[in-house]
């Protein structure tokens, strides 16, 4: 049976959130990444600023030189990240298998839902309007029988475009495209085909495996199924997550035993933060060292409860972390901390009024969070960390 495969990619991402919550922004060059005169580079850039040659990657600077009058905004990823749940619930309305394959971006198998939909260029109607609707955002719908085909006809239907490929047509829609539209071909690929005298994904599907394979080895083979629209990988919704991790690497080895545990203590609440974040508890909390010289230990222990608090975590790391500065007095290059064991958290007990204290503070600390960014807010113990976190702030 031929299946029915759509991807779906919201248009200029980051700007068109912008441009929906500021209508001021509306119909205008936009650039998410930063102020112009500041190191970075464009993240997303509206379809009116891309006319002047903007591209993401760009640096914000040359961004300026090509547009002077473009708007330049710093981003706020929170934001982002809430649009893109938001996008996603709204197709896991049409589809139980959605898979995510980026903030803003889909694959959905709609394989047997016609009689439910009807045809799938109609659901593909749909799920436009709705995120149209709900989140004031447009999106391109690539529909195909395999997944690499549908991806390069979102792309080519781009901005606000719906194009189906109706099955037997795969081969003859991709041939007449540049290879740099096949995913997988980057830059250094297009460049070594062009060497080879190959442009085009119909020259890319003629050319005999053995060819591409004695060439570019295993991704050969790749490269020869895409551009022959054969590609049978199944839509795979995100399998349940079984462990959560957080690890950091010293710009210099250290044994500041202070440092680390103000280290140990950051990872630890982002941890933290993200079980809460995905309503889990662990029973498990592993620390991970690794040394100077590449030794790498971990160390575990099991937690009496399940638990999704910074503290419980924190303790239950540094005792660990104690024991193995006491066994090895070696410089450490990389400290981690993870938790497994995972399960879906279950209503505290009303009766334990200061575990039920603890748990609103680390909501409350979970929402500036999620408002102003994860170092908004610092707890007295990561106060040492406040170079590393300002980096980092400035980073995003
Ligand atoms: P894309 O889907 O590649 O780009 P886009 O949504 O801005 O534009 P379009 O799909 O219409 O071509 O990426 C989605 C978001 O990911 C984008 O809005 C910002 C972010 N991103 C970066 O931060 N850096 C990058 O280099 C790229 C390509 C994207
Ligand atoms: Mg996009």
């Amino acid at each position: 049976m031929n299946r029915r495969i759509f991807h779906i990619d919201l248009d200029a991402f980051f700007v068109s959130v912008e441009q929906a919550l500021n209508p001021n922004l509306q119909g205008k060059p936009v650039v998410v990444g930063g102020r112009p005169d500041r190191r970075g580079v464009v993240a997303s850039a509206s379809y009116e600023a891309r006319k002047f040659g903007i591209r993401a990657g760009m640096p914000l600077i040359k961004g300026y030189h090509l547009c002077p009058q473009a708007i330049f905004i710093q981003g706020n990823f929170p934001r982002y990240q809430e649009a893109s749940d938001k996008f996603m619930e709204i197709l896991s309305d049409f589809s139980p298998q959605v898979e995510p394959a980026g903030l803003d971006e889909a694959y959905l198998d709609a394989t047997g839902t016609e009689n439910i939909f009807g045809p799938p260029g109609k659901l593909g109607e749909k799920i436009k309007e709705r995120i149209k609707n709900e989140l004031k955002l447009t999106a391109s719908i690539g529909i195909a029988s395999c997944k690499v085909v549908a991806k390069v006809a979102s792309d080519f239907c781009k901005p606000d475009g719906l194009l189906e490929i109706t099955p037997g047509d795969e081969r003859s829609f991709l041939a007449p495209l540049p290879v740099s539209q096949l995913p997988g071909v980057g830059k250094k690929t297009a460049k070594a085909l062009k060497e080879l005298g190959i442009t085009t994904i119909g020259e890319l599907a003629e050319t005999p495996v053995s060819l591409l394979q004695k060439y570019f080895g295993a991704p050969g083979v790749f490269l020869h199924n895409y551009a022959n629209a054969i590609d049978d990988r199944e839509v795979e919704p995100p399998s349940e997550t079984k462990s959560i991790s957080r690890e950091t690497t010293f710009a210099e080895d250290t044994l500041d035993g202070s440092f680390l545990k103000a280290t140990l203590r950051y990872l630890c609440e982002r941890v933290g933060a993200e079980l809460r974040y995905r309503n889990k508890q662990a029973r498990c909390v592993v620390l991970k060292l690794r040394y100077s010289d590449f030794e790498t230990i971990s160390r575990q222990t099991a937690l009496k409860e399940s638990s999704d608090s910074d503290e419980v975590i924190f303790t239950t790391a540094h005792n660990l972390l104690n024991k193995a500065l006491t066994e090895k007095q070696k410089l450490v290059r990389l400290i981690g901390i993870g938790v497994s064991h995972l399960m879906d958290s279950k209503q505290l007990s009303l009766l334990d009024k200061s575990v039920n204290r603890r748990e609103l503070l680390n909501k409350a600390i979970d929402r500036i969070r999620k408002k102003y960014g994860f170092t908004s807010i610092q707890t007295g113990r990561t106060l040492p960390l406040k170079e590393i976190l300002a980096a980092e702030a400035e980073d995003y």
